[in-house]
């Protein structure tokens, strides 16, 4: 059944079967690549969560390793084990984890086998037996794990009811015994609302800091994803300065402008020293349609982070991404007069596009993707991205999936944000299209969604000038491979 769903994306990471959801455990060992993730290998629901496990030594090509982590039958995590972080103990891959019993999180620890194939829960289990005490916690999970000054630091995620997120800081020697430090940053959930695309929740989940070396000085990056109340809203940054025991920040920032379509984020620093991110994708179709499926949730794709000239994170698809290219056009489209729209010599649900535009004030540049039938057709299909420069000089980046599905029950809510430009309004953008996963990057700034056209020849590219004449520099286009070899894959991979 897999197989035959045409939304089921062919290069990104997807679980064999069932439900997928939080990248968790990342990080490189011995030149391998590891993938964990919050994984149900029996039905496409969020339901007694397993920790799922894939390795490659490209981050585009995985091989399915066997589930890692199984909730116990009583225990701490009888009821499932929530996402986490890998470390590395003088040599014994350890995980730290939320164990999940009686309906509340604790933090957990694991050991690992040298392969990274087998584990065993910690006998002390749970580590911390509850929440800072004297402090009305909205929740206590996720973890982030670090080593400083021979010491474990660990963050867990969490809010102060009538507060606001926050993330709690801890100290340990050995990574069983943890004693609290204090709240390393508690936000304001009465600054906004739910609505707004930086309110920053009740709850913080599955925070992760860590600091991006700038040309001059290096910033402190704290990434969260704002949630309330059982709502998975977007992943947010403080951009801020750690030091003893103290985080202070200094601005507020959406890590992607899809929200939720790139939520939970994890990242890690591989060998060469890149600091590597990965986010989940969850799905923008209902349940019974996912069920049908059997299948949830995708990987999104190995994304890496630099530090922009502002401080502020900057995001691209890591250069691996590029070694499943094949066949593709290269072309100059150059100058696009105001109400032009062309045809682009390249069609599928499996592409990778760079376009170099040059917008001048109070123009835009609309690139479909998955087209089919014309732009005014009724019974036609097309995802819009629009890139608009208005007259004092800002651009916008937009999506617009109003007409991306003939099916009236997918998700077709817009999305939108700011790109950063120089004063000429050039404007790199990158556009990922894997079946119904659509990662798009412009300046750094990541634009994740699902789409889910119905037609079979929803493969069309065009691109357009609504309004004001761009010039498109650069258009180059290439067909993705499959990075799986057999499908469906086996529920339960055995090694
Ligand atoms: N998903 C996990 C939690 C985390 C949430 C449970 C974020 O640990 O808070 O599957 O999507």
């Amino acid at each position: 059944r897999a197989q035959a769903d045409p939304h089921r994306p062919r290069f990104h990471f997807v679980s064999p079967a069932g439900w997928l959801n939080d990248p968790n455990g990342l990080g490189q060992w011995d030149g391998t690549f590891h993938l964990f993730y919050q994984y149900n290998p029996y039905s496409p629901v969020h339901d007694r969560i397993h920790w799922g496990h894939a390795t490659s030594t490209d981050l585009v090509r995985w091989t399915d390793e066997p589930v890692a982590l199984v909730p116990g039958e009583t225990g701490p995590d009888a009821e499932g084990c929530w996402s986490g972080v890998l470390v590395d103990d003088g040599g014994i891959p350890t995980i730290v984890y939320s164990g999940r019993h009686a309906g509340r999180e604790l933090p957990c620890v694991a050991t690992g086998s040298g392969d990274l194939r087998t584990w065993t829960p910690a006998e002390q289990n749970p580590v911390i037996a509850a929440t800072p005490p004297g402090v009305d916690a909205t929740a206590f999970r996720d973890h982030c794990v670090w080593r400083e000054d021979g010491r474990w630091r660990q963050l867990v995620g969490s809010g102060i009811r009538g507060r606001g997120g926050a993330a709690f800081l801890y100290d340990s020697a050995d990574l069983r015994s943890w004693e609290y430090v204090g709240p390393l940053v508690v936000g304001d959930a009465s600054t906004g609302e739910a609505g707004d695309a930086d309110w920053t929740g009740t709850m913080w989940e599955c925070v992760d800091l860590f600091r991006l070396a700038g040309r001059d000085t290096a910033t402190d990056i704290l990434v969260f994803s704002a949630w309330d109340q059982g709502v998975t809203h977007h992943p947010l940054y403080w951009i801020g300065a750690y030091e003893g025991d103290v985080f202070t920040p200094h601005r507020l920032g959406r890590l992607d402008y899809g929200g939720r379509y790139f939520y939970a984020p994890q990242s890690f620093q591989d060998a060469e020293g890149r600091r590597l991110m990965f986010g989940w994708m969850q799905e923008g179709r209902p349940d019974a349609a996912t069920l049908l499926a059997g299948w949830s949730g995708v990987m999104s794709l190995p994304r890496h982070v630099t530090s922009a000239p502002d401080g502020t994170p900057a995001q691209e698809p890591a250069a691996e991404v590029s070694l499943l290219r094949r066949e593709g056009i290269h072309t100059v489209p150059g100058l696009l007069r105001a109400g032009e729209r062309r045809a682009v010599d390249i069609s599928g649900d499996q592409l990778d596009l760079e376009i170099d535009v040059v917008l001048s004030a109070d123009s835009s540049l609309e690139l479909d993707v998955r087209v089919a039938g014309q732009a005014d057709d009724p019974d036609g299909e097309r995802t819009r991205l629009v890139l608009q420069r208005d007259r004092g000089g800002a651009v916008t980046l937009r999506l617009d999936r109003s007409r991306a599905s003939l099916d009236p029950a997918v998700d077709g809510t817009p999305r939108s944000g700011e790109v950063p430009t120089g004063p000429d309004g050039a404007v790199c953008l990158r556009v990922i299209v894997d079946h119904s996963a659509l990662e798009v990057f412009a300046n750094g700034r990541p634009l994740t969604a699902r789409v889910y056209p119905t037609r079979p020849d929803a493969t069309g590219v065009e691109l357009a000038a609504p309004f004001g004449a761009v010039t498109v520099t650069r258009l180059d286009g290439w067909h993705m491979a499959d990075a799986w070899d057999a499908r469906p894959r086996e529920l339960w991979p055995t090694p």
